[in-house]
């Protein structure tokens, strides 16, 4: 076998069965073996959305999504979905056809360093030099990029490594898998520990994130929290993990989270941090001044315990999986059965919700986004899938669809790459054709991955489309508005008359739709979620819409500004205070 032929047959020992795919000169023999396989290739309209779509394969499903393409421009244009799945702790495998061995380093067409440019984007960047070491390389980028903090993983194929003779062995995937398996477990102490400081808690949170979005993990804390009932807060990639349906699920938190989650952290006494980062856009943290709740932080990521270690001097920590965890923290708690004594703050937290729900310019003359994501939350299958673009409609979405499953809620958290919602949705559709699949976009975002459009309705693939069309880059727009003293440029688009919707159509998309109409915004939504094959709905919204409740950057939870429409003020003071400049509403005043 030539090193593509062992390439594709350790794919097929992986039980790959699909893999998108971008073809040019220095990658065809790997093109040449896939076509004498029986793995499918999916070809996007260019090679960032082929790595996303790859990623949409990964975030939706239990594969490592596998993308291959040729070199130079095409490595390249996979970088930012490469820093993309890095950031959010997503496993990919990107295999890139590369000019012969013994023209590296030199100016040969269509030639880069791949190490160098990704050696900080990706978990890891091998560059394979023989033949007989594709198999091994391969079964183990699988497993790694899969295990512990899962990411990343490119490997560079030259072109005579891909066409020289190599040795096969047909080794056990699993062997590789063992390599990686994470042994840690909490301890009978360390249970014990855990359960003194919750049962000497009267307002414990929970803080769930992407580190737990899996069917297995979910499954567990979803079981522990049947258990005890503990009020629950999630950062962006933690949705769905609980089911956010439950009335103590307080939503999202940050700088865009929701009012009863951003209040609840303002209030509890402690904080349990599972499977989550801990980022700058969570804002203030637990541990520093005005929210000196006690903490137990459980997560994979030793520098990041590490450092909530120094800085926070937490009660309890752990290094190693959170799933893991839970399955030790469960089997004490069946051995060991207790009572929290938590009712009234389970209450607090029902009111909170109640007290301070989302709300919006009702009153607007144009649509809304936020009205927009209202409906649609009373619409959702349970089984739906969304993908997001990155802006308003993305933080909007976040705050009001509550998402009932594990890897469903699909976006870009840690990099915030717009573009990402069209290959995303394509691959989560192509992972799970079962599933309903809804990628709600920005008009900014979709422009960027458009080609999208045409992949979707080429592939008639059942992906249904939200364009949420305000004419605008609406978050950055609004930052001009308010703190760039109202000087908008390069965040409008002069061009109205184009519609989406047309440019769809003629993508072969069978059902497409654009309006205004705020009277028929229901049936239009419910028409989209019906319609077979792909799908796109238009609605065209305020481009004067600002998102809140919003947290200035580097201000406090106690700085939360509600906006004109939230906590029963009047809509007189409108006054789109976004990120700070303006009137203060706090939920705490
Ligand atoms: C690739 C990339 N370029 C630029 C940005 C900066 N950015 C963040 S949100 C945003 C506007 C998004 O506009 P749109 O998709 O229409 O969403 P809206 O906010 O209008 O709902 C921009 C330009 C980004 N996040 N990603
Ligand atoms: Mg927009």
């Amino acid at each position: 076998m030539n090193g593509a032929e062992i390439l594709v047959k350790c794919l097929e020992d992986l039980q790959v069965k699909r893999v998108a795919g971008y073809p040019g000169a220095a990658i065809l023999p790997v093109f040449h073996a896939l076509a004498g396989s029986g793995i499918a290739v999916t070809v996007n309209a260019n090679e960032q959305a082929g790595a996303f779509c790859a990623a949409g394969m990964s975030r939706a499903g239990d594969q490592v999504g596998v993308t291959v393409v040729t070199s130079g421009p095409a490595i390249t244009n996979t970088l930012t979905a490469v820093a993309d799945c890095n950031a959010d702790s997503i496993p990919l495998l990107v295999f890139a056809g590369q000019v012969p061995s013994g023209k590296l380093g030199t100016d040969e067409f269509q030639h880069i360093n791949v190490s160098r440019v990704f050696a900080k984007a990706a978990k890891k960047v091998a560059l394979i030099s023989d033949a007989s070491h594709i198999e091994e390389a391969v079964k183990d980028a699988w497993h790694f990029a899969k295990s512990g903090k899962p990411g990343p993983v490119v490997i560079d194929l030259p072109m005579d490594v891909q066409t020289a003779e190599g040795e096969y062995h047909g080794l056990d995937p699993k062997l590789f898998r063992h390599k990686y398996d994470d042994e840690r477990h909490l301890g009978e102490n360390q249970c014990r520990r855990f359960f003194d400081l919750l049962q000497g808690a009267k307002r414990p949170l929970l803080y769930i994130g992407g580190g737990l979005n899996n069917q297995k993990a979910s499954d567990r804390i979803r079981r522990f929290n049947d258990l005890f009932a503990i009020p629950s807060i999630n950062s962006l990639m933690g949705k769905g993990i609980l089911d956010e349906s439950r009335d103590t699920s307080l939503g999202m938190l940050g700088m865009f989270g929701t009012p009863y989650a951003n209040t609840a952290i303002q209030e509890t006494d402690l904080f349990i941090g599972m499977g989550v980062r801990w980022d700058d856009r969570v804002r203030q943290r637990v541990g520093e001044k005005g929210l000196e709740a006690d903490i137990a932080y459980i997560d994979i990521n030793p520098e990041k315990v590490q450092e909530v270690r120094v800085t926070r001097a937490p009660k309890f920590t752990f290094i190693g999986d959170a799933g893991t965890a839970l399955d030790d923290l469960l089997s004490w708690a069946e051995k060991n059965p207790m009572k929290l004594e938590i009712g009234e703050w389970q209450e607090r937290v029902r009111n909170l919700k109640k007290e301070t729900p989302l709300n919006f310019n009702r009153a607007a003359a144009a649509i809304q986004q936020a009205e927009v994501m209202e409906i649609l939350s009373g619409l959702l299958p349970e089984d739906v899938r969304i993908a997001t673009g990155v802006g308003n409609h993305q933080m909007l979405a976040a705050q009001h669809l509550k998402i009932r499953r594990p890897k469903s809620f699909l976006t870009s958290g840690g990099f915030g790459v717009m573009g990402f919602a069209l290959p995303i949705a394509v691959g989560a559709c192509l992972a799970d054709p079962s599933r309903t699949v809804l990628a709600i976009d920005g008009d900014a975002s979709l422009r960027m991955n458009m080609g999208e459009l045409h992949t979707i309705g080429a592939g008639n693939l059942p992906v249904k489309i939200l364009l949420l069309n305000n004419y605008s880059a609406g978050m950055v727009r609004n930052i001009q508005t308010a703190r760039y003293a109202n000087c908008v440029i390069a965040t409008e688009e002069g061009c109205r008359d184009v519609s989406f919707a047309r440019i769809a159509a003629e993508c072969g998309f069978a059902w497409t739709r654009r309006t205004e109409e705020r009277s028929g915004l229901k049936a239009d939504l419910e028409a989209l979620l019906a319609a077979k094959g792909p799908a796109l709905l238009e609605v065209v919204t305020d481009v004067e819409e600002a998102v809140y409740p919003v947290i200035a950057p580097g201000d406090g939870y106690q700085g939360m500004d509600l906006g004109p429409f939230m906590g029963g003020r009047k809509q007189e003071n409108c006054s789109f205070a976004f990120f700070g400049a303006g009137r203060r509403h706090s939920v705490k005043e």
